[in-house]
């Protein structure tokens, strides 16, 4: 693999949901040891530490279950505004914290693509399809929502004003297995790609994965990766406030990292939900660092024997 500059960026967002420890997150994949995995595999590493949320001043949303949305628009100003600096730099992996992060860090990456004239896609792998708006969630938990804010409904009046939308047909999810009411209203008559568990269990997780990274690569997209570790099972990865059975499992995972990284066009990845306040021994950060591993160039056959934490 072609070497490139990494550049990771600490967002301990932990203000999309009620159970608390993802802000713990970054930290923990700096002690599994994320830039040593990187810059062995040949890659430059710049840590930039953690970055902090804007400080904003928005009213109590109508709906009154939603959460701390102050912090939640604070950090989509922040991250929107470190993503278009880093992407010049070069492939700026985001430390969740939380997947509220992504409104920002998706929203800043497609404004970069059109500040280049090049089309913008997203790999969303996660159980959930966190496409709800600040008025149709039932939790009032924000981080089930970023994709709704980044493909531009309405409903999100006190968020940043989008530079650039993300267009449904250039969106990939893979792993669903937990789709509210509202949300598959929204997917059912949409353009995304949908690819659930029964997909993958009957034709595999390579077939679709195939097929959407040739759509990319044919017109020189740059496309962004939002893993989510309820993407994979809870036996591999336990550290996650919202577990749901029946997940990804960790070759499924590296497969699908092997894959991206043979294809050359990921330009920016998120790892979020990570919870190490609900880790077994670090075994969930191990497994991410070692997924961020295989989308950046290592091959199970160079693969080190498993550290202990
Ligand atoms: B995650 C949920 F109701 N849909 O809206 C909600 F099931 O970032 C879960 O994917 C959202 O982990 C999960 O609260 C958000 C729920
Ligand atoms: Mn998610
Ligand atoms: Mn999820
Ligand atoms: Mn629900």
């Amino acid at each position: 693999m072609e070497k490139k500059h990494i550049i990771l960026i600490g967002a301990p967002v932990d203000c999309g949901k009620r159970t608390r420890g993802c802000l713990m997150g970054p930290d923990a994949y700096r002690t599994a040891g994320i830039s040593e995995a990187i810059t062995a595999l040949g890659h430059t590493v710049a840590d930039r530490g953690n970055l902090a949320p804007a400080h904003v001043d928005v009213p109590q949303h109508g709906n009154a279950q939603v959460y701390k949305l102050a912090e939640n628009v604070g950090w989509t100003q922040t991250l929107m505004a470190a993503a278009q600096d880093a992407a010049p730099e070069g492939i700026p992996i985001f430390l969740g914290g939380d997947h509220a992060l992504a409104a920002g860090t998706v929203a800043g990456m497609a404004a970069y693509a059109a500040s280049q004239n090049r089309p913008f896609f997203l790999l969303w792998l996660d159980a959930h399809s966190d496409i709800h708006t600040p008025d149709t969630t039932d939790t009032g938990n924000l981080h089930g929502t970023p994709v709704g804010y980044v493909t531009g409904r309405a409903g999100f009046v006190d968020y940043p004003p989008l530079p650039a939308t993300v267009d449904p047909a250039h969106i990939c999810m893979i792993g669903l297995r937990s789709v509210d009411d509202a949300e598959h209203a929204v997917l059912d008559d949409g353009d995304v790609t949908l690819v659930d568990m029964r997909k993958i269990d009957e034709d595999g997780i390579r077939a679709p994965l195939a097929g959407f990274l040739d759509r990319v690569a044919q017109v020189n997209g740059l496309l962004h990766v939002s893993l989510d570790v309820d993407f994979l099972d809870p036996s591999a990865a336990p550290a996650v406030g919202t577990t749901v059975p029946g997940g990804a499992t960790e070759r499924e995972g590296h497969l699908v990292m092997e894959m991206l990284s043979d294809s050359g066009l990921v330009s920016s990845l998120d790892l979020v939900e990570l919870n190490p306040f609900l880790d077994e021994r670090g075994k969930t950060a191990t497994l991410m660092v070692d997924l961020t591993a295989s989308l950046l160039g290592r091959r199970v056959f160079d693969r080190p024997t498993r550290r202990s934490l």
